[in-house]
């Protein structure tokens, strides 16, 4: 008790004399640290955490299960190929009336320009006596001599036949072509399956003759037939070089 109210005294004095001299400094040891304190209480439960990523998938169950559900729908395959073309339709609805062709004024001038250009060639190749019309017909060589085959594909290619003629004044408009080149010219006939009997290019059968006197006499031997350029008939094998007249 005694030495406690030393201390005080003496700290009592020390605080005095610090306020009365600030420049004396009385610096004292440390005390030793006190022994610690015992653990508090546990803290409060703290917020829960964000949710985890899913887990792996467990391992296989053991056989004999139910069978699972059917999966999802697979993706749609590759188109399969075209089907054959179906039966043609029923025709379709009459269309509205048109205008008469004579007061079709764009149908006239189509038709005037046709005329003109046609008359217009027409012209020139009979100038120039490159065709002879009969009848519906039109005559004409480009004056090479080719064989049988040859011609006809010659002719086929311009659009035309090789020439025959069904009627005397055909067969004199030929001959007058035969007699300018005086070349023999091979005609659009040929014998048939049975000797001596020929037939037009489409199989049908002869219906106009012009043959040479003794004419035929191959047989079977000359298939193609030839005009002399007196417009008389000769059947003759097909591999000669013969004039190419051709009709449209
Ligand atoms: C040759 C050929 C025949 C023809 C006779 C006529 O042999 O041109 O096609 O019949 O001559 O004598
Ligand atoms: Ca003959």
């Amino acid at each position: 008790m005694l030495l406690r109210s030393v201390a005080l005294t003496l700290t009592l004095l020390m605080v005095s004399g610090m306020e009365s001299n600030m420049k004396d400094v009385c610096i004292g040891s440390p005390g030793i640290p006190g022994t610690p304190g015992s653990h508090g209480l546990p803290g409060r439960d703290g917020r829960d955490g964000v949710k985890g990523d899913p887990g792996p998938p467990g391992p296989m169950g053991p056989p004999g299960g139910m069978p699972g559900c059917p999966g999802p729908e697979g993706m749609t395959g590759a188109p399969g190929v075209a089907g054959e073309r179906g039966e043609k339709g029923e025709p379709g609805e009459r269309g509205p009336p048109g205008l008469p062709a004579s007061l079709d004024e764009e149908l006239q001038t189509t038709l005037y320009n046709f005329r003109h250009q046609i008359l217009q060639v027409m012209g020139v190749l009979s100038m120039q006596e490159s065709m002879l019309v009969v009848g519906e017909k039109v005559f004409c060589t480009n004056g090479q001599s080719v064989n049988f085959e040859n011609i006809q594909e010659l002719c086929a290619r311009a659009g035309g036949s090789i020439a025959v003629p069904t009627s005397p004044e055909e067969n004199e408009a030929i001959a007058s072509i035969v007699k300018k080149y005086n070349t023999y010219a091979y005609l659009g006939l040929m014998e048939g399956p049975d000797a001596g009997d020929f037939l037009y290019m489409d199989g049908a059968p002869v219906n106009y003759t012009n043959w040479y006197p003794g004419e035929p006499r191959g047989w079977g031997k000359e298939k193609c037939v030839e005009m002399y350029t007196d417009g008389q008939w000769n059947d003759k094998n097909c591999l000669q070089y013969r004039l190419a007249i051709c009709e449209f």
